[in-house]
Protein backbone atom coordinates (compact mmCIF):
# COMPACT_ATOMS: atom_id res chain seq x y z
CA UNK A 1 0.00 0.00 0.00
CA UNK A 2 0.94 3.33 -1.08
CA UNK A 3 1.88 5.98 1.99
CA UNK A 4 -0.97 8.12 0.98
CA UNK A 5 -3.34 5.45 0.81
CA UNK A 6 -2.29 4.05 4.27
CA UNK A 7 -2.42 7.87 5.72
CA UNK A 8 -5.78 8.10 3.81
CA UNK A 9 -7.88 5.37 5.53
CA UNK A 10 -6.21 6.25 9.06
CA UNK A 11 -7.55 10.03 8.64
CA UNK A 12 -10.63 8.35 6.83
CA UNK A 13 -11.72 6.16 9.60
CA UNK A 14 -12.66 8.21 12.52
CA UNK A 15 -13.96 10.82 10.03
CA UNK A 16 -16.57 8.00 8.89
CA UNK A 17 -17.30 7.05 12.24
CA UNK A 18 -17.59 10.82 13.12
CA UNK A 19 -20.37 11.04 10.11
CA UNK A 20 -22.08 8.19 11.18
CA UNK A 21 -22.44 9.32 14.76
CA UNK A 22 -23.68 12.65 13.42
CA UNK A 23 -26.25 10.87 12.17
CA UNK A 24 -27.27 8.75 14.10
CA UNK A 25 -27.54 11.47 17.19
CA UNK A 26 -28.36 14.28 15.52
CA UNK A 27 -30.22 12.89 12.40
CA UNK A 28 -33.46 14.83 13.09
CA UNK A 29 -32.38 18.43 13.69
CA UNK A 30 -33.90 20.35 10.76
CA UNK A 31 -31.25 22.24 9.34
CA UNK A 32 -32.70 24.42 6.56
CA UNK A 33 -36.60 24.96 5.21
CA UNK A 34 -36.76 24.92 1.53
CA UNK A 35 -38.90 27.14 -0.12
CA UNK A 36 -40.97 26.08 -3.49
CA UNK A 37 -38.62 28.95 -5.51
CA UNK A 38 -36.00 27.21 -4.32
CA UNK A 39 -37.08 23.81 -6.03
CA UNK A 40 -38.15 25.32 -8.98
CA UNK A 41 -35.51 27.40 -9.37
CA UNK A 42 -32.99 24.91 -10.07
CA UNK A 43 -32.43 23.80 -6.18
CA UNK A 44 -30.25 27.10 -5.26
CA UNK A 45 -29.18 26.99 -1.69
CA UNK A 46 -30.80 24.14 -1.02
CA UNK A 47 -28.12 22.48 0.95
CA UNK A 48 -28.42 18.67 0.66
CA UNK A 49 -24.71 17.67 -0.20
CA UNK A 50 -22.14 16.57 2.10
CA UNK A 51 -18.60 17.40 0.36
CA UNK A 52 -15.25 17.96 1.63
CA UNK A 53 -12.85 18.77 -0.74
CA UNK A 54 -13.80 22.51 -1.36
CA UNK A 55 -16.39 25.02 -0.48
CA UNK A 56 -17.68 28.07 -1.99
CA UNK A 57 -18.68 31.35 -0.89
CA UNK A 58 -20.72 33.59 -2.48
CA UNK A 59 -18.43 36.93 -1.73
CA UNK A 60 -15.26 35.41 -1.41
CA UNK A 61 -15.13 32.42 -3.57
CA UNK A 62 -13.69 29.08 -3.89
CA UNK A 63 -11.90 27.67 -0.94
CA UNK A 64 -9.99 24.21 -1.21
CA UNK A 65 -9.67 22.53 2.38
CA UNK A 66 -9.92 25.95 3.27
CA UNK A 67 -7.62 27.89 1.49
CA UNK A 68 -8.18 30.66 -1.39
CA UNK A 69 -6.52 30.75 -4.61
CA UNK A 70 -4.02 33.19 -3.45
CA UNK A 71 -3.46 31.55 -0.35
CA UNK A 72 -2.81 28.05 -2.52
CA UNK A 73 -0.32 29.77 -4.93
CA UNK A 74 1.57 31.14 -2.32
CA UNK A 75 1.50 27.57 -0.06
CA UNK A 76 1.44 24.64 -2.55
CA UNK A 77 4.78 22.96 -4.11
CA UNK A 78 6.13 24.60 -7.22
CA UNK A 79 8.98 23.55 -9.25
CA UNK A 80 10.21 27.28 -9.35
CA UNK A 81 10.16 30.05 -6.74
CA UNK A 82 8.19 32.40 -9.28
CA UNK A 83 6.25 29.48 -11.38
CA UNK A 84 2.91 28.07 -10.35
CA UNK A 85 1.80 25.42 -8.12
CA UNK A 86 1.92 21.61 -9.04
CA UNK A 87 -2.15 20.10 -9.44
CA UNK A 88 -0.59 17.55 -8.32
CA UNK A 89 -0.29 19.69 -4.55
CA UNK A 90 -3.96 20.23 -4.75
CA UNK A 91 -4.99 16.65 -5.04
CA UNK A 92 -2.66 15.69 -2.00
CA UNK A 93 -4.67 18.61 -0.25
CA UNK A 94 -8.04 17.76 -1.24
CA UNK A 95 -7.81 13.99 -0.58
CA UNK A 96 -5.69 14.77 2.67
CA UNK A 97 -6.80 18.06 3.97
CA UNK A 98 -3.36 19.03 4.81
CA UNK A 99 -0.60 20.76 2.86
CA UNK A 100 1.91 18.90 0.63
CA UNK A 101 5.87 18.50 0.93
CA UNK A 102 7.87 18.87 -1.69
CA UNK A 103 8.41 15.41 -1.89
CA UNK A 104 4.68 14.60 -1.62
CA UNK A 105 4.26 16.03 -4.60
CA UNK A 106 7.45 14.26 -6.22
CA UNK A 107 5.75 10.88 -5.52
CA UNK A 108 2.37 11.56 -6.90
CA UNK A 109 4.02 13.46 -10.11
CA UNK A 110 6.06 9.76 -10.48
CA UNK A 111 3.37 7.71 -9.47
CA UNK A 112 0.98 8.77 -11.61
CA UNK A 113 3.14 8.99 -14.47
CA UNK A 114 3.59 4.82 -13.95
CA UNK A 115 0.59 4.29 -14.02
CA UNK A 116 -0.24 6.13 -17.06
CA UNK A 117 1.90 3.65 -18.70
CA UNK A 118 -0.87 1.00 -19.02
CA UNK A 119 -3.51 2.50 -20.80
CA UNK A 120 -5.11 -0.71 -22.87
CA UNK A 121 -4.68 -0.24 -26.88
CA UNK A 122 -8.36 -0.68 -27.41
CA UNK A 123 -9.46 2.44 -25.32
CA UNK A 124 -7.09 4.51 -28.52
CA UNK A 125 -9.00 2.20 -31.19
CA UNK A 126 -11.94 3.86 -30.05
CA UNK A 127 -11.70 6.88 -30.25
CA UNK A 128 -9.81 6.61 -33.94
CA UNK A 129 -13.51 5.24 -34.74
CA UNK A 130 -14.90 8.05 -33.82
CA UNK A 131 -15.00 11.08 -36.82
CA UNK A 132 -11.77 13.66 -36.30
CA UNK A 133 -14.72 16.21 -36.65
CA UNK A 134 -16.37 15.07 -33.27
CA UNK A 135 -16.45 17.58 -30.54
CA UNK A 136 -13.39 16.58 -28.36
CA UNK A 137 -15.89 16.30 -25.58
CA UNK A 138 -17.61 13.16 -27.48
CA UNK A 139 -14.02 11.78 -28.19
CA UNK A 140 -12.75 12.39 -24.19
CA UNK A 141 -15.57 10.90 -23.65
CA UNK A 142 -16.31 7.45 -24.97
CA UNK A 143 -12.09 7.26 -24.00
CA UNK A 144 -13.14 7.81 -20.56
CA UNK A 145 -15.69 4.87 -20.61
CA UNK A 146 -13.44 2.94 -22.61
CA UNK A 147 -11.17 2.77 -20.13
CA UNK A 148 -13.55 1.33 -17.66
CA UNK A 149 -12.47 -2.25 -18.94
CA UNK A 150 -9.63 -1.43 -16.04
CA UNK A 151 -11.87 -0.84 -12.90
CA UNK A 152 -10.26 -1.89 -10.28
CA UNK A 153 -13.83 -1.27 -8.80
CA UNK A 154 -15.81 -3.12 -10.33
CA UNK A 155 -13.99 -6.35 -9.96
CA UNK A 156 -13.62 -5.93 -6.28
CA UNK A 157 -17.34 -5.34 -6.08
CA UNK A 158 -18.03 -8.62 -8.12
CA UNK A 159 -15.75 -10.61 -5.68
CA UNK A 160 -17.53 -9.60 -2.81
CA UNK A 161 -15.18 -7.36 -1.30
CA UNK A 162 -16.17 -5.96 2.37
CA UNK A 163 -18.11 -2.57 1.65
CA UNK A 164 -16.56 -0.78 4.49
CA UNK A 165 -13.38 -1.24 2.05
CA UNK A 166 -14.96 -0.46 -1.38
CA UNK A 167 -13.25 3.23 -0.98
CA UNK A 168 -9.88 1.05 -1.63
CA UNK A 169 -10.34 0.02 -5.21
CA UNK A 170 -11.95 2.98 -5.31
CA UNK A 171 -8.42 4.78 -4.68
CA UNK A 172 -6.48 2.77 -7.03
CA UNK A 173 -9.08 3.42 -10.13
CA UNK A 174 -9.49 7.09 -9.77
CA UNK A 175 -5.50 7.47 -10.04
CA UNK A 176 -5.27 5.33 -12.42
CA UNK A 177 -7.72 7.64 -14.55
CA UNK A 178 -6.36 11.05 -13.09
CA UNK A 179 -2.74 9.79 -14.48
CA UNK A 180 -4.24 8.97 -18.02
CA UNK A 181 -6.29 12.12 -18.53
CA UNK A 182 -3.42 13.99 -20.09
CA UNK A 183 -2.22 11.46 -22.10
CA UNK A 184 -5.80 10.82 -23.72
CA UNK A 185 -6.35 15.10 -24.05
CA UNK A 186 -3.01 15.07 -26.11
CA UNK A 187 -3.83 12.76 -28.17
CA UNK A 188 -7.54 14.06 -28.77
CA UNK A 189 -5.45 17.14 -29.29
CA UNK A 190 -2.64 16.09 -31.48
CA UNK A 191 -5.53 13.71 -33.88
CA UNK A 192 -8.00 16.51 -34.29
CA UNK A 193 -5.33 19.68 -34.94
CA UNK A 194 -1.88 18.46 -35.28
CA UNK A 195 -2.98 15.33 -38.17
CA UNK A 196 -2.36 12.90 -35.87
CA UNK A 197 1.43 13.79 -35.34
CA UNK A 198 1.64 12.27 -31.34
CA UNK A 199 4.34 13.05 -28.86
CA UNK A 200 4.91 10.66 -26.64
CA UNK A 201 4.86 11.57 -22.68
CA UNK A 202 8.15 12.59 -20.74
CA UNK A 203 7.54 10.77 -17.54
CA UNK A 204 10.06 13.34 -16.22
CA UNK A 205 8.08 15.96 -16.17
CA UNK A 206 4.99 16.85 -13.69
CA UNK A 207 1.53 15.72 -14.53
CA UNK A 208 0.68 19.28 -15.95
CA UNK A 209 3.81 20.00 -17.74
CA UNK A 210 3.63 16.24 -19.55
CA UNK A 211 0.00 17.78 -20.66
CA UNK A 212 1.76 21.11 -22.15
CA UNK A 213 4.82 18.54 -23.58
CA UNK A 214 2.20 15.99 -24.98
CA UNK A 215 0.08 18.81 -26.98
CA UNK A 216 3.52 20.21 -28.42
CA UNK A 217 4.19 22.99 -26.08
CA UNK A 218 7.34 23.15 -24.44
CA UNK A 219 8.29 26.34 -23.47
CA UNK A 220 7.86 26.82 -19.59
CA UNK A 221 5.62 29.64 -20.20
CA UNK A 222 3.02 27.13 -21.15
CA UNK A 223 3.84 24.93 -18.53
CA UNK A 224 3.34 27.37 -16.34
CA UNK A 225 -0.07 28.38 -17.41
CA UNK A 226 -1.30 24.92 -17.47
CA UNK A 227 -0.65 24.37 -14.19
CA UNK A 228 -2.56 27.05 -13.06
CA UNK A 229 -5.17 26.26 -15.08
CA UNK A 230 -5.34 22.69 -13.94
CA UNK A 231 -5.44 24.17 -10.43
CA UNK A 232 -7.62 27.09 -10.94
CA UNK A 233 -10.33 24.21 -12.49
CA UNK A 234 -9.95 21.81 -10.20
CA UNK A 235 -13.09 21.50 -7.59
CA UNK A 236 -16.19 24.19 -7.19
CA UNK A 237 -17.74 22.25 -4.55
CA UNK A 238 -20.12 19.65 -5.12
CA UNK A 239 -23.46 21.10 -6.48
CA UNK A 240 -22.23 22.40 -9.36
CA UNK A 241 -23.13 20.17 -12.64
CA UNK A 242 -20.09 17.92 -13.46
CA UNK A 243 -19.46 17.44 -9.47
CA UNK A 244 -22.75 16.12 -8.43
CA UNK A 245 -23.36 14.07 -11.10
CA UNK A 246 -20.01 11.80 -10.80
CA UNK A 247 -21.12 12.11 -7.14
CA UNK A 248 -24.88 11.07 -8.09
CA UNK A 249 -23.67 8.28 -10.55
CA UNK A 250 -21.00 7.10 -8.15
CA UNK A 251 -23.85 6.49 -5.17
CA UNK A 252 -24.95 3.88 -7.82
CA UNK A 253 -21.71 1.77 -6.79
CA UNK A 254 -20.93 2.68 -10.32
CA UNK A 255 -16.99 2.14 -10.87
CA UNK A 256 -15.19 6.17 -11.53
CA UNK A 257 -15.04 5.82 -15.01
CA UNK A 258 -18.76 5.72 -14.94
CA UNK A 259 -19.25 8.41 -12.86
CA UNK A 260 -16.62 10.91 -14.19
CA UNK A 261 -17.99 10.10 -17.72
CA UNK A 262 -21.72 11.11 -16.28
CA UNK A 263 -20.13 13.90 -14.93
CA UNK A 264 -18.15 15.24 -18.04
CA UNK A 265 -21.00 15.34 -19.99
CA UNK A 266 -22.64 17.68 -17.77
CA UNK A 267 -19.59 19.88 -17.99
CA UNK A 268 -19.86 19.68 -21.78
CA UNK A 269 -23.23 22.10 -21.99
CA UNK A 270 -22.89 25.79 -22.29
CA UNK A 271 -24.13 27.14 -19.02
CA UNK A 272 -21.37 24.86 -17.13
CA UNK A 273 -17.62 23.79 -18.55
CA UNK A 274 -18.29 24.57 -22.20
CA UNK A 275 -18.68 28.36 -22.10
CA UNK A 276 -15.03 28.39 -22.12
CA UNK A 277 -15.51 27.91 -26.00
CA UNK A 278 -18.06 30.02 -26.60
CA UNK A 279 -16.75 33.03 -25.05
CA UNK A 280 -13.91 32.63 -27.52
CA UNK A 281 -17.32 32.54 -30.01
CA UNK A 282 -18.75 35.26 -29.21
CA UNK A 283 -15.72 36.84 -28.92
CA UNK A 284 -14.61 35.86 -32.87
CA UNK A 285 -18.85 36.66 -33.30
CA UNK A 286 -18.01 40.14 -32.36
CA UNK A 287 -15.00 40.76 -34.29
CA UNK A 288 -16.01 39.36 -37.60
CA UNK A 289 -19.01 41.79 -37.10
CA UNK A 290 -17.44 44.98 -36.52
CA UNK A 291 -14.50 44.22 -38.90
CA UNK A 292 -11.86 44.62 -36.31
CA UNK A 293 -9.75 43.01 -34.06
CA UNK A 294 -9.76 46.13 -31.22
CA UNK A 295 -13.17 46.90 -31.32
CA UNK A 296 -13.70 50.48 -28.94
CA UNK A 297 -15.41 49.95 -25.69
CA UNK A 298 -18.70 51.37 -27.07
CA UNK A 299 -18.60 49.31 -30.10
CA UNK A 300 -18.23 46.26 -27.35
CA UNK A 301 -21.02 47.55 -25.31
CA UNK A 302 -23.49 47.64 -28.13
CA UNK A 303 -22.56 44.39 -28.94
CA UNK A 304 -23.00 43.08 -25.58
CA UNK A 305 -26.94 44.66 -26.05
CA UNK A 306 -27.33 43.00 -29.28
CA UNK A 307 -26.45 39.62 -27.79
CA UNK A 308 -28.74 40.40 -25.00
CA UNK A 309 -31.49 41.71 -27.19
CA UNK A 310 -31.36 38.54 -29.26
CA UNK A 311 -32.65 36.33 -25.78
CA UNK A 312 -28.88 35.00 -25.49
CA UNK A 313 -26.62 34.81 -22.88
CA UNK A 314 -23.60 36.86 -22.39
CA UNK A 315 -21.22 33.56 -21.65
CA UNK A 316 -18.48 33.61 -19.28
CA UNK A 317 -20.55 35.94 -16.95
CA UNK A 318 -23.21 35.55 -13.90
CA UNK A 319 -22.97 32.74 -11.55
CA UNK A 320 -25.30 30.32 -9.88
CA UNK A 321 -23.75 30.63 -6.61
CA UNK A 322 -21.40 33.49 -6.80
CA UNK A 323 -22.20 37.37 -6.42
CA UNK A 324 -18.81 39.01 -6.89
CA UNK A 325 -16.10 38.69 -9.71
CA UNK A 326 -14.51 35.16 -9.59
CA UNK A 327 -11.63 35.27 -7.83
CA UNK A 328 -10.34 32.25 -10.70
CA UNK A 329 -10.98 35.38 -13.27
CA UNK A 330 -9.29 38.09 -11.41
CA UNK A 331 -6.01 35.43 -10.73
CA UNK A 332 -6.04 34.55 -14.60
CA UNK A 333 -6.52 38.36 -15.21
CA UNK A 334 -2.98 39.23 -13.28
CA UNK A 335 -1.15 36.39 -14.59
CA UNK A 336 -1.63 38.00 -18.13
CA UNK A 337 -1.19 40.73 -16.98
CA UNK A 338 2.38 40.11 -15.58
CA UNK A 339 3.45 37.91 -18.25
CA UNK A 340 1.32 39.06 -21.42
CA UNK A 341 -0.22 42.66 -20.52
CA UNK A 342 0.13 43.59 -24.45
CA UNK A 343 -2.31 40.42 -26.01
CA UNK A 344 -4.98 41.73 -28.00
CA UNK A 345 -7.35 39.45 -26.82
CA UNK A 346 -6.41 40.30 -23.15
CA UNK A 347 -7.13 44.00 -24.14
CA UNK A 348 -10.76 42.74 -25.54
CA UNK A 349 -11.75 40.77 -22.40
CA UNK A 350 -10.78 43.83 -20.07
CA UNK A 351 -13.19 46.04 -22.47
CA UNK A 352 -15.92 43.45 -21.78
CA UNK A 353 -15.38 43.37 -18.17
CA UNK A 354 -15.55 47.11 -18.07
CA UNK A 355 -19.09 46.97 -19.81
CA UNK A 356 -20.91 44.01 -19.47
CA UNK A 357 -21.33 43.95 -15.60
CA UNK A 358 -23.65 47.55 -16.00
CA UNK A 359 -25.34 46.02 -18.85
CA UNK A 360 -26.47 42.86 -17.02
CA UNK A 361 -27.52 45.14 -13.91
CA UNK A 362 -29.64 47.11 -16.22
CA UNK A 363 -31.27 43.78 -16.98
CA UNK A 364 -33.01 44.13 -13.71
CA UNK A 365 -32.56 39.76 -13.64
CA UNK A 366 -29.56 39.07 -13.24
CA UNK A 367 -28.40 38.06 -10.16
CA UNK A 368 -24.57 38.63 -10.61
CA UNK A 369 -23.37 40.64 -12.82
CA UNK A 370 -19.51 39.82 -12.78
CA UNK A 371 -17.36 37.20 -14.85
CA UNK A 372 -16.89 33.98 -13.96
CA UNK A 373 -13.74 31.66 -15.08
CA UNK A 374 -14.43 31.19 -18.32
CA UNK A 375 -14.56 35.00 -19.47
CA UNK A 376 -11.10 34.90 -19.73
CA UNK A 377 -9.47 31.04 -19.56
CA UNK A 378 -10.03 30.59 -23.53
CA UNK A 379 -8.38 34.24 -24.23
CA UNK A 380 -5.24 33.01 -22.01
CA UNK A 381 -4.49 29.78 -23.62
CA UNK A 382 -5.49 31.12 -26.86
CA UNK A 383 -2.41 34.21 -26.63
CA UNK A 384 -0.23 31.43 -25.94
CA UNK A 385 -0.64 29.59 -29.08
CA UNK A 386 -3.62 26.74 -28.08
CA UNK A 387 -5.93 29.08 -30.36
CA UNK A 388 -8.21 25.58 -30.91
CA UNK A 389 -10.95 26.69 -28.75
CA UNK A 390 -12.98 23.38 -28.50
CA UNK A 391 -10.55 21.98 -26.67
CA UNK A 392 -10.79 24.23 -23.92
CA UNK A 393 -13.48 22.15 -22.30
CA UNK A 394 -11.74 18.89 -22.33
CA UNK A 395 -8.71 20.92 -20.80
CA UNK A 396 -11.50 22.30 -18.02
CA UNK A 397 -12.42 18.56 -17.76
CA UNK A 398 -9.26 17.01 -17.09
CA UNK A 399 -8.64 19.36 -14.37
CA UNK A 400 -12.10 19.01 -12.91
CA UNK A 401 -11.15 15.23 -12.50
CA UNK A 402 -9.23 16.12 -8.91
CA UNK A 403 -11.29 17.61 -7.33
CA UNK A 404 -14.90 15.26 -8.09
CA UNK A 405 -12.92 11.99 -7.75
CA UNK A 406 -11.30 12.69 -4.85
CA UNK A 407 -14.33 13.42 -3.37
CA UNK A 408 -15.69 10.18 -4.92
CA UNK A 409 -13.13 8.38 -3.14
CA UNK A 410 -14.67 10.05 0.29
CA UNK A 411 -18.36 9.43 -0.81
CA UNK A 412 -16.80 5.63 -0.38
CA UNK A 413 -15.17 6.30 2.76
CA UNK A 414 -18.25 7.88 4.20
CA UNK A 415 -20.20 5.10 2.90
CA UNK A 416 -22.80 7.25 1.48
CA UNK A 417 -25.98 5.27 0.44
CA UNK A 418 -27.40 5.79 -2.86
CA UNK A 419 -28.69 9.16 -3.62
CA UNK A 420 -32.60 9.45 -4.38
CA UNK A 421 -33.89 12.45 -3.65
CA UNK A 422 -38.13 13.06 -3.98
CA UNK A 423 -39.85 14.41 -6.40
CA UNK A 424 -43.48 15.41 -6.61
CA UNK A 425 -46.27 16.64 -9.02
CA UNK A 426 -47.12 19.95 -10.22
CA UNK A 427 -50.39 19.21 -8.25
CA UNK A 428 -48.60 18.13 -4.75
CA UNK A 429 -46.57 21.50 -5.12
CA UNK A 430 -50.18 23.38 -5.75
CA UNK A 431 -51.79 21.98 -2.90
CA UNK A 432 -48.75 22.42 -0.99
CA UNK A 433 -48.59 26.17 -0.66
CA UNK A 434 -52.46 26.50 -1.31
CA UNK A 435 -52.79 27.71 -5.07
CA UNK A 436 -56.45 28.70 -5.83
N1 LIG B 1 -26.23 36.79 -19.78
C1 LIG B 1 -27.55 37.01 -19.94
N2 LIG B 1 -28.50 36.62 -19.07
C2 LIG B 1 -28.07 36.02 -17.95
C3 LIG B 1 -26.71 35.79 -17.68
C4 LIG B 1 -25.77 36.18 -18.66
N3 LIG B 1 -24.46 35.96 -18.53
N4 LIG B 1 -26.60 35.17 -16.49
C5 LIG B 1 -27.86 35.01 -16.01
N5 LIG B 1 -28.75 35.52 -16.91
C6 LIG B 1 -30.21 35.49 -16.85
C7 LIG B 1 -30.68 34.04 -16.76
O1 LIG B 1 -30.68 33.44 -18.03
C8 LIG B 1 -32.04 34.20 -16.14
O2 LIG B 1 -32.92 34.66 -17.15
P1 LIG B 1 -34.47 34.17 -17.20
O3 LIG B 1 -35.06 34.57 -15.87
O4 LIG B 1 -35.03 34.89 -18.37
O5 LIG B 1 -34.42 32.69 -17.37
C9 LIG B 1 -31.82 35.36 -15.16
O6 LIG B 1 -30.66 36.07 -15.65
C10 LIG B 1 -31.58 34.94 -13.73
O7 LIG B 1 -30.50 34.01 -13.73
P2 LIG B 1 -29.49 33.92 -12.48
O8 LIG B 1 -30.29 33.48 -11.31
O9 LIG B 1 -28.72 35.18 -12.36
O10 LIG B 1 -28.48 32.80 -12.98
P3 LIG B 1 -28.62 31.20 -12.86
O11 LIG B 1 -28.17 30.82 -11.52
O12 LIG B 1 -29.96 30.75 -13.29
O13 LIG B 1 -27.58 30.73 -13.97
C11 LIG B 1 -25.53 30.71 -15.15
C12 LIG B 1 -26.19 30.81 -13.76
C13 LIG B 1 -24.03 30.59 -14.95
C14 LIG B 1 -26.04 29.47 -15.85
C15 LIG B 1 -25.87 32.00 -15.93
O14 LIG B 1 -25.33 33.11 -15.28
C16 LIG B 1 -25.39 31.96 -17.36
O15 LIG B 1 -26.11 31.45 -18.23
N6 LIG B 1 -24.15 32.51 -17.66
C17 LIG B 1 -23.57 32.42 -18.97
C18 LIG B 1 -22.98 31.04 -19.20
C19 LIG B 1 -21.73 30.84 -18.38
O16 LIG B 1 -20.84 31.67 -18.34
N7 LIG B 1 -21.66 29.69 -17.71
C20 LIG B 1 -20.45 29.30 -16.97
C21 LIG B 1 -20.64 29.22 -15.49
C22 LIG B 1 -19.28 28.83 -14.97
F1 LIG B 1 -18.91 29.36 -13.88
C23 LIG B 1 -19.01 27.38 -15.12
O17 LIG B 1 -19.78 26.51 -14.73
N8 LIG B 1 -17.93 27.10 -15.72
Amino acid sequence: MDYIKEKLITIGRPQAELVKKLQKEYGDKVIQEVTLDQVFSGMRGVVSLLTCTSKLDPEEGIRFRGYSIPELREKLPKLKEDGEPLPEGLFYLMLLGELPSHDDVKFLSQNWAERAKNIPPHVFNVIDSVPKSAHPMIQFNVAILAMSTESHFRRAFLAGLDKKEYWDPMYEGVMDLISRLPIIAAYIYRRVFHNEQYIDPDPSLDWAGNLAHMMGFDSEEVKRLMRLYMVIHADHEGGNVSAHTTHLVGSALSNPYYSFSAGMNGLAGPLHGMANQNVMHWLEKMMDELGTDSPTTEQVREFAKKTLDSGNVIPGYGHAVLRKTDPRFTVQLDFANKYIPDAPLIKLVKQVYEVVPEILVQTGKVKNPWPNVDAISGSLLSSYGITEYPVYTMLFGVSRALGVLTQLIWDRIYGLPIERPKSQTLDWFMEKVGFK
